[in-house]
């Protein structure tokens, strides 16, 4: 087998999603993590068919990415949404996927749900380059006594993945202004969707300006089509502040996170199991405020990237 056979033997697209990108019409790549990891069961199964619903209704067609039973697959069917929600159905334990995983988890043939560093590998071996997520992992906060910081893999697949990632900043558990400094390091243009400042994730931000902001869909689509047409192959951050109804009150989430900080150092978390437990910890110490801003602004940023999968289509 040549190795172009093995990869695509690996790279399953949904005939739906296939038949789309032969067609130039726009697909809006989804990720798995957050299903898996990133909310409670039930909600994440209804946020993860709200999402495909949101794409569709803004006219693209959802790809939601996992890896399963050996293979990454692109597009998935309900059943495997159901799957990588868990559940009482479904008690399988489902792996948090990011890039230096995928070989071990496609070689044990296990599910496994994608971040976004590994759903953006996998959406720009299918050729689709705008990604809708809720917020990228980034640099974290340390208080300078451990390790050197944990520093997600996103911004790794966003310096050499030419896919553009919809979401609503960094999660605000990061050190956000460190991880604005890794992007500009690593030549990530940070694109405000009709906003100056860099969104924090449950709330619209304010602290930290973006690197261009662009007014509308459309000029998003212009910016992406120039940054990849001048022949750059990283991605992007289309950074989409949560919707000013959804916000949730910067008060009370700081001190959720500084808690739920406290709280990793104390039971000694680490590594990938820091983001889940620090948004399962905000989640709850918050009384499910966090959680309804979540959902609210991963849906606005499906609804989002299909507007500008739509006008990055039609600039061919
Ligand atoms: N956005 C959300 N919830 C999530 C995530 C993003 O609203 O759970 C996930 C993404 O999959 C992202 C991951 O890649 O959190 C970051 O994890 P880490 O910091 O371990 O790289
Ligand atoms: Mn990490």
């Amino acid at each position: 087998m040549s190795p172009a056979d093995s990869t695509s033997d690996r790279l399953v697209i949904a005939d739906e999603v296939a038949a789309a990108l032969a067609d130039g019409r726009p697909v809006v790549a989804l990720e798995s993590t957050i299903i898996s990891h990133g909310m409670p069961h039930p909600r994440n199964l209804e946020v993860a068919r709200a999402c495909e619903a949101d794409v569709r209704a803004g006219g693209a067609v959802p790809a939601t990415v996992a890896v399963l039973d050996g293979t990454i697959r692109v597009g998935l069917d309900d059943g495997d949404l159901e799957r990588l929600a868990g559940g009482p159905d479904h008690p399988g334990d489902v792996a948090k996927v990011s890039l230096r995983d995928l070989g071990a988890v496609l070689a044990a043939g296990t599910a496994g749900a994608t971040t976004v560093a590994a759903t953006m590998f996998a959406a720009s071996r299918a050729g689709i380059p705008v990604f809708a997520t809720g917020g990228i992992g980034g640099v974290h906060r340390g208080d300078g006594s451990g390790p050197s910081p944990d520093v997600s893999a996103d911004l790794t697949a966003l310096a050499g993945f030419p896919v553009a990632v919809v979401c609503a900043g960094a999660k605000a558990v990061l050190d956000l202004p460190r991880t604005v400094e890794a992007l500009e390091t690593l030549g990530v243009p940070v694109i405000g969707q009709d906003t100056d400042v860099l969104p924090e994730f449950w709330s619209r931000g304010g602290d930290l300006p973006v690197s261009v902001r662009a007014d509308g869909p459309a000029m998003t689509a212009a910016i992406l089509a120039a940054h990849w047409g001048c022949g750059l192959t990283s991605g992007a951050v289309v950074a989409n502040p949560i919707p000013d109804a959804d916000e949730a009150d910067p008060a009370v989430i700081a001190a959720a996170i500084a808690d739920g900080l406290a709280a990793a150092t104390a039971e000694g978390v680490h590594g990938r199991d820091v983001t889940p437990f620090l948004l399962a910890h905000v989640a709850e110490a918050t009384d499910g405020a966090s959680l309804a801003a979540n959902v609210a602004l991963v849906r606005h940023n499906a609804a989002t990237a299909a507007r500008i999968a739509v006008a990055l289509a039609a600039e061919g």
